[in-house]
């Protein structure tokens, strides 16, 4: 039965890796996890550190902030999708994800792929000066203004700011990352003890990691991250339902289709 035409649907995009590694039998190998991870995660760091001199000037934040609220809403849809569907291709190169049902890895989808991509957003984000790379360039909070939700983007900014604190290795991202969405806290899943098997793998990928970097006090932190990941998640459903109750025009016809399939 296909349900799901958008979420599960192929992109352009390939994925070169070492072959070998497919010998292994762990299903969810970390190694498997922090490969998957940096195939799809856009940006190398180093490559982020290099431009946190691109700063949108006054002229430019005052153009984002003159657009109705509608257009700047589509605009960010249309941004956040994108990073939603490098989400999902980080999870469908995870084995252990793979296995599961087709429904179930909808299910973990759809609540799970908005919180990764916030859990990727710290990768994106400058303390020194509170901004995060959108649309080309480094934007601080007031640039979203326009969208009318000032209190789910400071809360957004703040999660950013305490994620990047914590100072995660690419590894302990990659793997945080797959925990996030391997749940078996979700809700409609068909093989909830499948899922908690693959659930379990990804923590002892995770507590392994923690150790061998001599870190394992982080794990505590990660899981208390996570309860915060999920009020910020339900803030950003409330501003939805909000939204299309004030522009079902533009909610209905010009978002995504895999913004309204994973979210509406
Ligand atoms: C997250 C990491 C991704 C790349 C990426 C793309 C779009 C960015 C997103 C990151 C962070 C959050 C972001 C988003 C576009 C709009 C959104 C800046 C950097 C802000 C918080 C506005 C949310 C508005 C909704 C309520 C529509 O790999």
């Amino acid at each position: 039965q296909d349900r799901s035409p958008q979420l599960l649907q192929p992109m352009a995009y390939s994925f070169t890796g070492e072959t070998e590694l497919l010998t292994y039998t762990a299903d969810v190998h970390p190694y498997l996890i922090v490969r998957s991870h940096r195939e799809t995660s856009q940006y190398r760091v180093e490559e982020l550190q290099a431009l946190r001199w691109k700063l949108f000037s006054r002229e430019e934040i005052q153009a984002y902030q003159s657009k109705s609220v509608d257009e700047m809403w589509q605009h960010c849809a249309v941004r956040l999708t994108d990073a939603v569907q490098y989400v999902v291709e980080f999870a469908k190169h995870i084995p252990g994800f793979r296995m599961l049902s087709q429904n179930d890895q909808i299910a973990l989808l759809k609540t799970g792929s908005m919180e990764v991509v916030l859990v990727r957003m710290s990768r994106f984000f400058n303390t020194e000066n509170n901004t995060v790379f959108f649309d080309g360039k480094f934007a601080g909070g007031e640039v979203f203004k326009s969208l009318a939700c000032g209190d789910l983007i400071t809360a957004v900014f703040d999660f950013a700011h305490g994620m990047c604190a914590l100072k995660l290795t690419e590894h302990q991202i990659a793997l945080f990352s797959a925990l996030v969405l391997i749940n078996t806290d979700r809700p409609s899943l068909e093989d909830r003890s499948r899922v908690q098997r693959v659930q379990r793998s990804v923590e002892l990928g995770l507590t392994h990691i923690l150790r061998r970097d001599n870190q394992e006090s982080l794990m505590h932190k990660l899981y208390q991250r996570m309860a915060v990941l999920r009020s910020l998640c339900s803030l950003h459903m409330e501003k939805l339902r909000w939204f299309s109750q004030r522009y079902p025009l533009t909610a209905h016809s010009l978002f995504p289709p895999l913004y309204k399939e994973l979210f509406a």
